[in-house]
């Protein structure tokens, strides 16, 4: 059994689509980043980055012992549970050379850049024209790195659906929502459409759909918790 720390956000949909691709046996463990449970201790355990997602597997593989095997990062998350099944990570050492590309590239690029840009765009105060117009154009810049990749290639890998696509796919899920459209990214578009249409990431993205609205990361209180973070406190300035 695995645990799922779990909030439905595009950074929580990378495992909670990973887990149903896999048809792996979990039970969600909600983190409510808006109500501050990131910082719970027990969680900071798991999760010393107050990121969700995380998975504690009960399980592991063998070669990981027989205690319970926390991972935090959802790439590091996304590698180990496509090699505790054997599934969505080619074979060929070359192919899965290139999905590691894919990934380090979303968690180092897209995922920031997008995070940012979304920060700016929709919950910044003050004037941060500058601070905006940098992230919408890194953004712009990402989507413009996988429009290059998937101009010959359904996928981003190989020609075949993997890991790779699924990591990257939730932040090409959000680019309308940000106010990014997808018109001049038109194999983009392709691909977001053909990885939507999966019924394993409809599954994934409709997961703890009604706990979160967007007005509650608007809320004071949310703001506080998510918005004021320094490197010794959890969430209120020092
Ligand atoms: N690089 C991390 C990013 C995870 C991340 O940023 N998660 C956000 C939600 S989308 C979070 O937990 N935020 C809580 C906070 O800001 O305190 C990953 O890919 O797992």
């Amino acid at each position: 059994m695995i645990d799922f720390y779990y909030w439905p956000t595009p950074n929580g949909w990378k495992i909670s689509i990973l887990l149903e691709e896999l048809a792996l046996d979990y039970r969600v463990k909600p983190v409510d980043i808006n109500a501050g449970d990131q910082f719970d201790a027990e969680f900071l355990e798991i999760s010393p980055n107050n990121r969700m997602p995380a998975i504690v597997d009960h399980a592991p593989v063998p070669g990981f012992g027989n205690t319970p095997l926390p991972i935090f990062e959802s790439a590091a998350i996304a590698r180990y549970l496509c090699a505790k099944t054997g599934r969505l990570m080619p074979a060929d050492p070359r192919l899965a050379k290139e999905v590691d590309e894919w990934l380090f590239w979303q968690v180092g690029n897209l995922g920031p850049m997008g995070g940012q840009m979304s920060h700016f765009v929709n919950y910044a105060e003050g004037d941060h024209a500058y601070a905006e117009r940098r992230y919408r154009d890194e953004y712009h810049r990402c989507l413009g790195v996988l429009e290059r990749r998937l101009e010959s290639r359904d996928y981003l890998v190989g020609g075949q659906y993997s890991v790779a696509d699924i990591i990257n796919w939730p932040w090409v899920l959000i680019a309308k929502a940000m106010g990014q459209p997808l018109d001049g990214f038109p194999a983009v578009a392709a691909w977001r459409g053909r990885v939507k249409a999966r019924e394993a990431v409809q599954r994934g993205v409709a997961l703890g759909k009604a706990w979160a609205t967007g007005g509650q990361a608007k809320s004071e209180s949310a703001r506080a918790t998510l918005f004021n973070q320094r490197g010794t406190t959890n969430g209120s300035q020092d």
